[in-house]
């Protein structure tokens, strides 16, 4: 039987950065530094889509950097949780605020496994099916990659959450 560090698993990762890390370290240079990084050993980088600029979901109001990268590594999803951790630290990671500015997050969304749940790591990611922009950088390089709770491909979910009404954000005149 293949032990544990022989399989493969494959990963879609969503990388997000809104803050600077020093003036020649904006949110675009820490993304596009974080895809070499998911290039590296134990991982490799499978396909990776563009940065885009995207509008903050949430309390902050600095827009943010964003991509999504596919990668494959022999790390099962708790020990690649503790790896992105690590790079977010080196990329100057404080965990302040939930949502507050962030110089760098990398957040696993899909595996090749299907379903995980533990204390700290939820997969599929929770909200990935109300973010654009994660659902539209990968509806261009995985459009066919299914989730696994809905069984709608990621291409799906990108139409229908562009088709969705926007939320109203008027009071309630109740
Ligand atoms: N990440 C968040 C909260 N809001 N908004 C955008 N546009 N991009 C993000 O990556 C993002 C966000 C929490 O991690
Ligand atoms: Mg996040
Ligand atoms: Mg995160």
């Amino acid at each position: 039987m293949a032990d544990a560090s022989t399989v493969l698993h494959t990963y879609v990762i969503a990388l997000g950065s809104n803050q600077s890390l020093t003036g020649a370290l904006g949110p675009v240079a820490l993304v596009d530094r974080a895809l070499d990084a998911l290039d590296s050993p134990p991982l490799s980088l499978l396909a990776r889509s563009k940065i885009i600029q995207s509008a903050p979901v949430g309390p902050s109001k600095r827009r943010y950097a964003n991509a999504v990268a596919i990668v494959e590594t022999n790390l099962p999803p708790p020990a690649l949780l503790a790896h992105l951790q690590n790079i977010e630290d080196r990329y100057g990671r404080r965990r302040r605020r939930r949502w507050g500015a962030r110089t760098l997050d990398l957040d696993i969304i899909l595996w090749s496994g299907g379903l995980w749940t533990g204390s700290n790591l939820a997969i599929p990611h929770v909200a990935f099916r109300d973010r654009d922009f994660v659902l539209h950088p990968l509806a261009r390089i995985a459009p066919d990659w299914r989730d696994p709770v809905g069984g709608l491909t990621v291409h799906q979910l990108a139409v229908r959450l562009s088709r969705r009404k926007p939320v109203d954000h008027r009071p309630n005149p109740l």
